[in-house]
């Protein structure tokens, strides 16, 4: 495919808008990219682009979108951002940059959504691919520095065989001719009610990644998540399930990371010798192991693959391990089943950090796992004080007050509002931790009322925590 002759506009100069841009040149687009900010940051950005790719800051010109003949929207730009909503006023219309870039994908594509996992479910099936000796690539939403955008992807000179691509909701929404060969959701669970007005938007967004499907569209789906079979519905192709469940493809045996794929049992590893923390990240396992083998892994690979795959940063990373207190950063989970799929999967009392920005989740979902494994909450944050009261209310006599005797096993977990920075929020930790509790940054919220990003405040945490230590 070729964009010789085509006007192409971006909008967004971030990681996106960049890569979506030098592809589009690269394919021999005529490329506007504008952002409406004009700070130091986006203009090196802009200036690193290079001749043959016209920049605009400050502004974004409607009437040279309106003439484009492509027109690329960055995944943060909501909806009714202005920009997007004077283009829909004209009847135009826009793509995401990894619609864009599967236009110019030679290889088979792999993309994985759902609300938690999707990057350690997309990193660990190109580790499980590369250690069975198959030539992929992964990247898209995954960001951090941890894997490329999806239209780096496409400008690879050496194109491999398997492209592995994380897909947020964002990006889903701006797809067209976008067609996984295989398509991964890995649970579903409310999520960016700050961009959403309802969750049936947020899934609606998500079930894009059926749009395109046909019968030899294949699906990867959790076994027991009705909202993900509902969300798949009657979308042509084949299915296959991990998890527990009577029809599940991969699932535990004994213990042991087991595949049953074409009939035959295939034992891949002991769950004991899986390096990631978690039950969750069991379930992460089990789903990258039934991609990596419908794309032609071995057991020999699989197996290794698994025993040799990392926690990744900020996803119930161990950062510090002082007088028998665990510090662990889970600063990714930025929502509250995150959160909770976290204090469920450590075996050890657990002081929890919870807070940030406030997204509008109901915190006092998180009471049950709270009630049965934190010794202490502390909320701290835009959200703290919303946090407690919620979680106070829905643990009712459940709840300790500061001058309880705090923990779980028939204690009651402790309830905290810390106002101020990490460092007192860490302080405090390290005051209520006793020797064999983790202390987990896992905080259902994001981070934007404190830090940049959240691997700015998974950074911070963890230099606190190895102080502390
Ligand atoms: N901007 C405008 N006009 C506007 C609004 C914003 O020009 O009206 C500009 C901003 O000034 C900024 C740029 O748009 O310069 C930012 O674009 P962006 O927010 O889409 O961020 P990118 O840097 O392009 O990163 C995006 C994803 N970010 C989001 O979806 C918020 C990254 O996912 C992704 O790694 C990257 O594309 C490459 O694919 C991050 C993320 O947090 C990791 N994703 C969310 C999540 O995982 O929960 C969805």
């Amino acid at each position: 495919m070729d964009l010789s002759g085509l006007n192409v506009a971006v909008i967004g100069l971030g990681a996106s808008g960049i890569a979506a841009a030098r592809l589009a040149a690269e394919k021999g687009g005529d490329v506007y990219v504008s952002d409406s900010r004009t700070d130091d940051a986006v203009a090196a950005r802009g200036a690193d682009l290079g001749d043959g790719i016209e920049v605009e800051l400050g502004r974004h010109d409607l009437e040279r979108m309106v003439d484009a003949d492509l027109v690329v929207a960055s995944p943060g730009i909501p909806p009714d951002a202005p920009v997007l909503r004077r283009l829909g006023d004209r009847g135009v219309r826009w793509i995401s940059e990894p619609e864009l870039a599967s236009r110019f994908f030679d290889g088979a594509l792999i993309a994985i959504t759902g609300t938690n996992g999707k990057t350690t479910t997309t990193l660990l099936v190109n580790h499980l691919l590369h250690a069975s000796g198959i030539r992929s690539a992964a990247g898209g939403n995954v960001g951090g520095g941890l894997a490329p955008a999806a239209s780096d992807l496409a400008r690879l000179d050496d194109a491999p065989d398997w492209i592995v691509l994380e897909m947020s909701s964002f990006q889903l929404a701006g797809v067209d001719t976008f067609r996984p060969d295989i398509g991964v959701v890995t649970n579903l669970s409310p999520d960016h009610l700050d961009r959403y007005d309802t969750v049936d938007a947020y899934y609606g967004d998500k079930a894009r990644l059926f749009d395109n499907a046909d019968t030899e569209s294949l699906w990867v789906l959790p076994s027991s998540d009705n909202e993900v079979q509902r969300l798949c519905g009657d979308a042509p192709g084949r299915r296959y399930y991990f998890g527990d469940g009577p029809d599940s493809s991969a699932f535990l045996a004994e213990d042991e990371l087991t595949l049953r794929v074409e009939g035959e049992i295939e034992p891949l590893l002991p769950r004991a010798d899986l390096p990631l923390l978690g039950a969750h990240n069991v379930e992460n396992a089990l789903a990258a192991a039934l991609v990596a083998r419908l794309a032609g892994a071995g057991t020999g690979g699989l197996s290794a693959g698994l025993g040799s795959a990392r926690a990744l940063p900020h996803r119930l990373e161990p950062v510090a391990d002082h007088e028998g207190v665990v510090w662990i950063n889970d600063s990714k989970a930025t929502n509250v089943a995150a959160t909770r799929s976290a204090l469920t999967s450590l075996n050890r009392p657990v002081v929890l950090l919870l807070g940030g920005k406030d997204k509008g989740e109901d915190f006092g979902q998180l009471a049950e796992a709270v009630r049965e494994s934190a010794r202490m909450v502390i909320g701290y944050g835009d959200a703290g004080p919303r946090a407690i009261e919620e979680l106070s209310a829905a643990l009712g006599d459940d709840a300790g007050t500061q001058s309880d005797e705090a923990g779980p096993g028939g204690r009651t977990p402790v309830l905290h509002r810390v106002d101020g920075s990490m460092e007192t929020v860490v302080a405090r930790a390290h005051v209520g931790a006793r020797a064999g509790d983790a202390v987990l940054l896992s905080p259902a919220c994001s981070s934007f009322d404190m830090y940049e990003s959240y691997e700015h405040r998974g950074r911070h945490f963890t230099r606190l925590a190895r102080a502390v230590a």
